[in-house]
């Protein structure tokens, strides 16, 4: 259950990031801080360094993909498992990434996010965004077993 300020901070978030800048630095930072998540990107290519990583164009796209699927949950806020339930389980049978990494990649949204909404990231939106990605990441997990 969603307050008013978690539902409007969430939004007002979305609303001011370019998902694709913001999913490349996300994305592209939780590949250099835990590269054991290198593992599941062998068709990306080139990603033997910081720099290969964050000039690597497949790393951009799927930065933005990655937060297209999340402005999926924050546009039906309170039916987040059900807009998830295919990509969980595409997740979990297909793609067999270890669900754990979730929240590794929520990490790294935050530090961007924070950094681009400086003095605005406050500690109540700070709360806002942490209950948010908890959702998402539990929605993902869903369809493990
Ligand atoms: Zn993921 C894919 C989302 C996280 C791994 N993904 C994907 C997609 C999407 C997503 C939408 C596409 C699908 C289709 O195509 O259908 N993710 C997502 C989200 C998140 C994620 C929302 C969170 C938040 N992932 C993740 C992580 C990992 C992953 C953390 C690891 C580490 N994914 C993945 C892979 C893939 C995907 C591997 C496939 C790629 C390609 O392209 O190949």
């Amino acid at each position: 259950v969603w307050t008013d300020f978690e539902r409007t901070t969430i939004q007002d978030i979305f609303s001011k990031i370019d998902y694709a800048v913001v999913g490349q630095a996300a994305f592209s930072r939780c590949l250099i801080v835990y590269p054991w998540t290198q593992r599941y990107f062998g068709g990306f290519g080139n990603l033997y360094n910081a720099a290969a990583i964050t000039s690597n164009p497949r790393v951009a796209s799927h930065g933005k993909v990655i937060m297209e699927a999340l402005e999926k949950a924050v546009k039906d806020m309170d039916n987040i498992k059900a807009t998830y339930a295919e990509l969980s389980a595409l997740h979990s049978e297909k793609l067999q990434v270890d669900p754990d990494n979730f929240m590794l990649l929520g990490h790294c949204l935050t530090i961007v996010v924070a950094s681009q909404l400086s003095k605005a990231f406050t500690p109540e939106v700070h709360a806002a965004f942490q209950k948010f990605l908890a959702v998402v990441v539990s929605s993902l997990r869903k369809q493990y077993y």
